[in-house]
């Protein structure tokens, strides 16, 4: 099956859409105000907390570096998951308002994809209602179920940069990873497709443009779209100006 692609499986947060500054930030600082925290990520600091992967890992990473008495708490692990369920309810509003749109490149490879009968898939590290409220409120009402697979969350034990959740969405499609191809944009996130198998294609943001990419098939500005196409930052993009179907399969060649 060389040069063929079976399925391609997306990264969200950064990926699909920028979410992380001005959305997934805003939600934690919204659930830390209603909890009393004196606690407040600017978009510097978010930056270096992404490190950490996980909405709740990064609260206890966050506590652990700047607030280390706050872990005396009683019921720690549940307060925690308190406060999380909290920023998620906030961030799913936020997507509900329609707030957060995709990035380039990012709908018009979903439908081509779809029209040429290659499966898509997700494997994130956010929590599932994130993601379904992300596809809803930019792809459609229907729109998770074009998806074959989402897997999502604390759906594996390990995040990013653990294979963990690849190998899962891997295993549920039915395909080995020589027949697929990832998209992410993080180097956390390549780390965790790369040992998974899978060849990876990587659009930076603000955030991860500094970040490791090596051993990325390719290295993007964005997507790309006819009307804005994407920049090299490295690897061979055969002379194209916008990822589509075609060119993921000879990147798979
Ligand atoms: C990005 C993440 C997530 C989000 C927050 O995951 O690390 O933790 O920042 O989401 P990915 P939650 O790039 O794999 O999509 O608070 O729901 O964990």
């Amino acid at each position: 099956m060389k040069n063929e692609i079976c399925a391609v499986l997306f990264d969200v947060d950064g990926t699909l859409a920028d979410t992380e500054r001005d959305g997934h930030r805003l939600a934690f600082n919204a659930a830390f105000a209603e909890f009393g925290l004196a606690w407040d990520w600017d978009a510097e600091l978010y930056g270096e907390l992404l490190t950490i992967t996980g909405g709740k890992e990064r609260i206890r990473h966050h506590m652990e570096k700047y607030v280390p008495n706050e872990l005396r708490r009683s019921g720690l692990d549940d307060w925690i998951a308190d406060l999380h369920k909290t920023k998620t309810r906030y961030f799913v509003a936020l997507l509900e308002r329609g707030e957060i749109p995709l990035r380039p490149g990012v709908a018009r490879l979903i439908h081509q994809l779809r029209e040429a009968k290659i499966k898509i898939a997700i494997a994130t590290t956010t929590s599932p209602e994130n993601v379904t409220a992300l596809l809803k409120s930019t792809l459609g009402e229907k729109s998770p179920d074009w998806f074959s697979v989402i897997g999502a969350g604390d759906i594996v034990p390990g995040k990013k940069p653990a294979s963990d959740i690849y190998l899962w969405v891997l295993d549920q499609l039915g395909l080995s990873a020589q027949h697929c191809i990832a998209v992410e944009n993080s180097e956390n996130g390549l780390i965790a497709a790369l040992a998974a198998g899978l060849n990876t294609v990587v659009t930076v943001n603000d955030y991860t443009r500094q970040q490791n990419f090596s051993g990325a098939a390719l290295v993007l500005s964005n997507l790309g779209e006819p009307t804005q196409p994407f920049t090299v930052l490295a690897g061979n993009a055969q002379g194209r100006k916008w990822v589509d179907a075609e060119m993921l399969a000879g990147l798979n060649g």
